[in-house]
């Protein structure tokens, strides 16, 4: 009888000491359809970019990997939780080889967003937000970073370089941390979830963004989505 009291009494105050256990989603993104024919990016305008590549640099538009995979997908849960972890570490955005590194990126709003110029030449950074203010900023050569935050969650939006045209990259700001965005093997993981049901969104800059429902619980519940052309 004691011990089966003092087992019920650890019970007890491990229920009440431990909030709901954390869980994660986790999944694929692939494409479904056919592959459109996107022309390599072309940066003989200015000399010093297309030096930086040999032929033609592929586009980055539709990213996909084997077996149909896509990259550059930001997946993000759009009925949050509040109380999430607020992420402290700088987000990077990089020019290198005349391109953004990466070409879509989520952060969370007051997140410090750091941004380099690794190539050593002239570019502009523009970013062209709607509810946050805009930024318009020349990188010379010699310059080679400066930090930007944003305050306020926002949907993506368009950076653009005003030298280069063919430059242009996304970036989405979220007032939690449950997002990720897809590498080539169309992978992510969102995790430190509170059990729940939630709605999960894979964005694509072109196609039209899928939706899944998801119930957490304790471990990795699993999300895969498939975009096609509408
Ligand atoms: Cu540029």
């Amino acid at each position: 009888m004691r011990k089966r009291l003092y087992t019920l009494t650890i019970l007890a105050v491990a229920a009440i000491s431990v909030p709901a256990l954390a869980g994660s989603i986790q999944g694929t993104v692939t494409y479904d359809g056919e592959v459109p024919k996107l022309p390599p990016v072309r940066m003989d305008a200015d000399p010093g970019c297309a030096k930086k590549h040999s032929g033609g640099v592929p586009n980055e538009v539709l990213v996909l990997g084997d077996g149909g995979t896509v990259g550059n997908i930001l997946v993000y849960v759009k009925n949050a939780p509040k109380g999430g972890r607020a992420k402290t570490e700088p987000a990077v955005l990089d020019q290198d080889g005349c391109r953004y590194e990466p070409h879509v990126l989520g952060l969370m709003a007051g997140q410090p967003l750091k941004i380099l110029n690794s190539d050593g030449l002239l570019h502009n950074v523009h970013a062209l937000p709607a509810t946050n203010s805009s930024f318009n900023r020349a990188m010379p050569a010699t310059s080679t970073e400066f930090v930007h935050t944003f305050e306020k969650a926002e949907a993506p939006f368009r950076v653009k370089c005003d030298v280069h045209p063919w430059m242009g990259a996304w970036i989405a700001v979220f007032d939690h941390p449950y997002f990720a965005v897809t590498d080539v093997d169309g992978k992510f993981t969102i995790d430190g979830l509170p059990a729940g049901t939630y709605e999960v969104v894979a964005w694509h800059e072109k196609l039209p963004s899928q939706t899944s429902k998801v119930t957490v619980a304790d471990g990795a519940a699993k999300a895969d989505f498939t975009l096609r052309k509408p």
